[in-house]
């Protein structure tokens, strides 16, 4: 079954915490990243912890090696299981934070194509598929590819093969869910789930749809 990864990108500490527990019985990870860090602290790890769902650092890490290590591991010393990097740095920065990730029992996936409309003038051409091989020398545990181009994940479906793919885009940005869940191993959901009316209602809206 497709997975639901929550994005919880709201600001403030005690709100996150209220819609990832309403949220929890139908979602499969959380992603946070540096809205809700820069706003509530690296704590809110701990905060989130009882959940007892993954929790996913999405730092787009993409600095040297070295410093992409020491990121990660501060990433896992906070209590994360999983950080999402940047391949566009290299293939030795890259692995410096699969290596990382894998020393703390973590996982690390690999931005390859972006969902907004900009992603284009860099990702086309032929770099997304040149990420995405690099993903797999590096030996990540998965890629981020944009539910907004569903060709484009069965383009680098080929390349990754049963590598996980996690997808966000779908709802504000206009993915369909129904049919990026079909071609991936996650979704990611931010704003239709957490700025919904009741966001429990909305996550078992998207829960109901992926399977
Ligand atoms: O559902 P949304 O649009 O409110 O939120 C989507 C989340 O996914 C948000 O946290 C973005 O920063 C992130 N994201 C993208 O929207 N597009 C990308 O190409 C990549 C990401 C992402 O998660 O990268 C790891």
């Amino acid at each position: 079954m497709t997975e639901l990864i929550l994005s919880l990108d709201v600001l403030d500490r005690k709100r996150a915490v209220e819609i990832a527990e309403a949220a929890s019985p139908c979602i499969d990870a959380v992603k946070i990243g540096y809205p809700l860090v820069l706003a509530a602290g690296l704590g809110i790890a701990r905060d989130l912890g009882g959940l007892g769902l993954p929790l996913i650092a999405d730092f787009k890490v993409a600095d040297i090696p070295n410093t992409n290590r020491l990121i990660c591991e501060q990433v896992f010393a906070a209590g994360f299981d999983a950080v999402i990097a940047h391949g566009f740095t290299g293939t030795d920065a890259a692995r410096a934070c699969v290596a990382a990730a894998h020393d703390s029992g973590g996982a690390c996936y690999v931005v390859v194509e972006m969902s907004h409309p900009g992603a284009t003038e860099f990702f086309h051409g032929g770099t997304a598929e040149r990420l995405a091989n690099l993903a797999v020398d590096c030996r990540a545990d998965g890629i981020i590819a944009p539910a907004t181009r569903p060709d484009r994940i069965s383009v680098l479906r080929e390349i990754v093969g049963s590598k996980a793919i996690y997808s966000p885009g779908v709802g504000a940005q206009g993915g369909d869910p129904e049919i990026v869940a079909r071609l991936v191993d996650g979704i990611i959901v931010g704003r239709s789930i957490y700025e919904a009316p009741d966001p429990a209602v909305a996550a078992r809206e998207f829960a109901r749809i992926r399977r």
